[in-house]
């Protein structure tokens, strides 16, 4: 019997991964750049055990059924083929977030199961190696790995796909994240599916890989001279850039509702009252708005004008991957 936990932080892309070059492998159109936060994370254990006869998966205290474990069992069959491990597996996942809002991220989850299994296994995997592999659960995972700022470059090939941490000088510890989370009255399109319909079928899918190569280099530079406007802008263009590819895809679909937009507006309202911030959306409708931590006091007072403060979570800096004591972990069966 082998065992193995570990806690992974989730991480918001400032540069978007969006498209995949090869699904089955998880490669990426595109390299993206996120920030690792502080203020959600998964705790996961794994144990190896010829007891079972079928993966058994407990998320948040509840046993998970068949659909719900799939893609925790499809990560388990690629290390159980890559590494010859006979056994089914335990697994015991915890979110940690803020608020029950529907935060629970792919990216703190399939980190946090990769380091797990690395863990029980003893597979003594790097940094890098342990990037690949959680590409391989999700693409955003493989960048929870690492602390702070991190690139995923795309790559061409299972071993050339990974995270890199930028160095940053700690500039990271400057800023902050407010999450806007805000009630989705439409129908989900998975990130997955929606990145795939949109490589697919999206008239704008070409302008989209044009911008983002030079949006990557603008962020990068924005990091190396802690230009905090110019990563702001180049990060809030790139968001819409992504959106925009929804809206040319065949069925068109977007993740916006009518009070992203009100919060997006508030951002810009924010900037003209001197306070500077930009904001940032995934595939769903959840705001986040980066801003200088200085500053994170009055734009989270501001924002709690007009909304609950119960949709305001404020977030900073959070770190890299880290295994913890798989008896301790245990306890959260
Ligand atoms: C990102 N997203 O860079 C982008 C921006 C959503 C929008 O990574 O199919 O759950 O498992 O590789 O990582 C969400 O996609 O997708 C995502 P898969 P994943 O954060």
């Amino acid at each position: 019997m082998s065992i193995g936990a570990a806690r992974a932080y989730t991480n918001i892309a400032l540069i978007k991964y969006w498209g995949k070059q090869d699904e089955q492998l998880i490669l990426p159109m595109n390299s993206s750049l996120s920030l690792t936060l502080d203020a959600f994370y998964t705790e996961t254990s794994v144990r190896f055990t010829s007891e079972l006869t079928a993966d058994r998966f407990y998320l948040d205290g509840q046993l998970q059924n068949e659909k719900q474990t799939k893609k925790v069992s499809s990560f388990l069959d690629l290390i159980r083929h890559k590494y010859d491990v006979p056994q089914f597996a335990e697994i015991t996942s915890n979110n940690f977030v803020p608020t029950a809002a529907g935060l629970a991220s792919s990216a703190s989850g399939l980190a946090a199961l990769a380091g797990a299994c690395s863990a029980a296994l003893d597979l003594s995997l790097s940094p890098t190696e342990l990037s690949m592999l959680a590409r391989r659960g999700s693409g955003s995972a493989c960048r929870s790995i690492f602390g702070g700022f991190s690139e995923w470059q795309k790559g061409d090939s299972d071993t050339t796909s990974y995270a890199v941490q930028i160095p940053s000088d700690s500039w990271e510890q400057e800023l902050a994240m407010l999450f806007i989370l805000v009630d989705d009255a439409q129908k989900d399109v998975s990130s997955r599916d929606g990145m795939k319909r949109t490589v697919e079928t999206s008239v704008f899918y070409e302008g989209w890989l044009t911008a983002v190569a030079d949006d990557l280099v603008s962020a990068k530079q924005a990091i190396a001279t802690k230009d905090f406007t110019l990563l702001g802008e180049t990060a809030e263009s790139n968001a819409l850039r992504m959106h925009a590819t929804t809206l040319g895809a065949t069925p068109p679909f977007t993740y916006w509702s009518p009070d992203s937009l009100k919060a997006m507006n508030l951002v810009r309202a924010c900037r003209l009252e001197g306070i500077p911030c930009y904001f940032t959306m995934d595939a769903g409708p959840n705001v986040k708005v980066l801003v200088q931590k200085k500053d994170a006091d009055r734009l989270t007072a501001r924002f709690a004008e007009e909304f609950n403060e119960n949709q305001l979570v404020l977030a900073h800096a959070g770190p890299g991957i880290e295994i913890l004591d798989s008896e301790r972990s245990l306890t959260y069966d």
